[in-house]
């Protein structure tokens, strides 16, 4: 099979745009007629990872369970879109090692976005909340997030459209012959 799969990484902090963008790279991408399946807090956070909450070892196990998750996926030859904060740059580095063990390309994408502006847009006042001291451990506020030393893909979300961020990351895709 000519083919291969890959794992799309998207990380950055809550209301960054991960899921907004993972959804609609989706969508192009099965246009294309290319298979791709995207992994979020959607069908990942209430299902395999429904026991794990938001304390470091929690977000270490999760990540470690997306990572094994998205190279399956990779493996059968879909286009893995992950959309989780994965704050800590030694679980994203992990994901990575576990695919390049198993010779599959995985690109980091940073979706940033500084932290008054997603603090501006709290689409779910979960910022509010942890500002209040209502929410713990919320990442930006009370929970660190690690911006990736070395992303393959940067984008800033505030001076960037959807439909820009997926052509960015499509074209990344055809240069490298990925799809
Ligand atoms: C960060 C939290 C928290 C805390 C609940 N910190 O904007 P959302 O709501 O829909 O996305 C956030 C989601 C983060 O889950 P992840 O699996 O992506 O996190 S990690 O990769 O760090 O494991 C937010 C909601 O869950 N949420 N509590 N304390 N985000």
């Amino acid at each position: 099979l000519k083919q291969k799969g890959a794992t799309i990484w998207l990380t950055g902090l809550s209301a960054s745009g991960k899921s907004t963008i993972a959804c609609a790279l989706e969508q192009h991408l099965l246009h294309l007629k290319k298979h791709a399946y995207r992994l979020d807090g959607d069908n990942i956070r209430f299902g395999l990872c429904k026991d794990l909450g938001f304390d470091e070892k929690s977000r270490n196990e999760n990540i470690r369970r997306i990572g094994e998750v998205s190279k399956l996926f990779a493996d059968s030859t879909c286009i893995a879109i992950t959309a989780f904060i994965s704050p800590y740059q030694k679980d994203r580095d992990a994901a990575r090692e576990m695919h390049i063990k198993a010779s599959l390309p995985f690109i980091e994408v940073f979706v940033d976005a500084p932290l008054e502006v997603v603090e501006k847009r709290d689409p779910k006042g979960l910022y509010k909340k942890a500002r209040a001291g209502e929410i713990k451990d919320f990442t930006g506020i009370s929970a660190p997030y690690e911006a990736p030393a070395n992303p393959e893909i940067h984008i800033n979300t505030a001076e960037t459209e959807v439909a820009e961020s997926v052509k960015i990351i499509t074209n990344y895709l055809i240069e490298k012959g990925y799809i």
